[in-house]
């Protein structure tokens, strides 16, 4: 590590300026404990309670910008991701442990996010209807929701900060941006991309550190219309009950526990590598994981022998080194994690293929993938979110069995079936119970021109991304003219 990187300190960013401040937190790498990227603020109520008056101040300049404008500096800021895509794809690895391939290409994704809802910014249109009286005019139009808190978690360092913050923007919305404390190196980059694009000061504004800290003023001040927050659920019910008095809009992603159903007629290879993807890509910390495999018998074990056979092949190892498929756990706290559900799952009967300690050659947070076998679905690793490179086994007897198994959970996220049968296929499509489904494709991994979305425990509020994005960032007007004297 070079004595530069030692000394690489970044600041809030609030009202376009770096911000005061002496709190600390330092960055490490999760597959090298002793490399540390470099030193962000860690920030305070007081600069959370700054953040949000700049954005406030700045709301008339942006809600009345014009389209133009807001897609310009989307569009630059947009190119300027996807032109850095390598140097940013390799902060990303380095910060967050996912591989360089899968961090670059968030990267790119991040990119073409800003770049979309640049275009987006263009076709903030409305409607315009006969009214049922004679001589007025009725026109529906969309305005800006207003001074909005983006809460974003560790695990999309960059392309879920990307699809709240572009669409916010490209409505008109000013913003306080908080990024889970674990990977503030993407965020600050992201932020300044922005500013350099022609971003108002104020307009965007950086607030890192520790939830607790910052949190109540992003989520309780009177002075923010909206939330947009991924996270964990019990952070997400905490920011509901906590601005209900505010009336706060809200737009919360939570939880998965998405299930994968094989069938018998699948094609045994597709089947593994769908399943592979959905459980261990991105060390199984998506919410949109394919963490219950629920397996007809008929395929069962050919299936459970296959996939085991391929993630045993798997090398886990530092996120930037060739060959890696699976970089390391975000933190000592979430192995604990999934090494307590991994117990729990073997006390509670399953058994357990992989699921070891790594050692590498630098001190990072290795676990190989993990296949619980033999299990039902009452079984705690099958009802709670585990965020870990971490997968159960459900034998069932026969499509229906398993479309009953996949729908009983208290997420609805996403779910996915392999099958080669179109009937089943096309049932499964309209009777999951969930956000999002998908057929013959890993459950994770999602195009950034579609909804994104749950249901039940796991979303709350408007759907994210794509042309949806605007129901939660834009407050509806009807306004009724009538030109001339009746
Ligand atoms: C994806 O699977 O492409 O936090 C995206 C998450 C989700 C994003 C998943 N909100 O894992």
């Amino acid at each position: 590590m070079s004595q530069d990187t030692r000394s690489l300190r970044r600041r809030n960013i609030i009202g376009g300026a770096d911000a005061s401040g002496d709190a600390w937190t330092p960055n490490v790498n999760p597959s090298d404990t002793s490399d540390v990227i470099g030193e962000y603020a860690r920030g305070s109520a007081s600069d959370a309670q700054e953040a949000v008056a700049a954005a406030r101040a700045s709301l008339p300049r942006w809600a009345f910008a014009t389209p133009q404008e807001r897609a310009d500096v989307l569009d630059r800021a947009g190119d300027e991701i996807v032109r850095r895509a390598d140097e940013l794809g390799d902060l990303l690895a380095r910060e967050e442990g996912k591989t360089l391939p899968e961090a670059r290409g968030e990267v790119v994704r991040a990119g073409q996010i800003l770049k979309f809802h640049g275009g987006q910014a263009l076709r903030n249109t409305g409607e315009v209807v006969d009214s049922i009286r004679p001589g007025v005019e009725v026109a529906v139009t969309r305005e800006p929701l207003g001074v909005v808190s983006v809460i974003t978690p560790w695990n999309f360092p960059i392309a879920i900060p990307a699809w709240k913050i572009a669409p916010a923007l490209a409505y008109g919305n000013t913003v306080i941006f908080k990024p889970a404390e674990l990977v503030p190196g993407c965020a600050w980059e992201l932020v300044d991309v922005l500013r350099r694009a022609g971003l108002p000061d104020g307009v965007l504004n950086l607030v890192m550190g520790s939830g607790r800290d910052v949190g109540p003023v992003l989520t309780g001040s009177p002075e923010v219309d909206g939330i947009s927050f991924t996270g964990s659920v019990a952070t997400g019910e905490q920011i509901l009950a906590e601005s209900a008095p505010q009336r706060t809009r809200l737009q919360l992603e939570m939880g998965g526990k998405n299930p994968l159903v094989v069938l018998d007629d699948a094609d045994l290879g597709v089947a593994v590598e769908v399943a592979l993807q959905g459980a261990f890509g991105s060390t199984g910390q998506r919410c949109t994981a394919s963490s219950r495999l629920v397996v007809t018998r008929g395929i069962h074990d050919r299936f459970v022998a296959a996939l085991t056979e391929q993630m045993l092949q798997w090398r886990v190892d530092d996120a930037r080194t060739d060959g890696t498929h699976m970089g390391p756990v975000v933190d000592a706290a979430q192995l604990a994690q999934d090494e307590r559900y991994l117990a729990i799952a073997r006390d509670e009967g399953g058994q357990l293929i992989g699921g070891d300690r790594v050692e590498r050659s630098a001190s990072g947070h290795y676990l190989s993938p993990a296949l619980v076998v033999g299990t039902d679905n009452s079984m705690t690793v099958n009802r709670e979110e585990v965020f870990g490179p971490v997968a159960s086994v459900v034998e069932v007897a026969d499509y229906e069995e398993a479309l009953a198994v996949a729908n009983a959970t208290e997420f609805g996220l996403c779910s996915g079936i392999v099958t080669t049968s179109l009937a089943a296929a096309s049932h499964f499509r309209r009777h999951s119970l969930a956000g999002m489904v998908m057929v013959n494709v890993p459950t994770a991994g999602v195009d950034y021109h579609v909804p994104f979305g749950g249901r039940r425990a796991s979303s709350y509020g408007p759907r994210e991304q794509g042309t949806y994005a605007k129901e939660f960032y834009t407050l509806v007007k009807t306004s009724y003219t009538a030109p001339g004297a009746p």
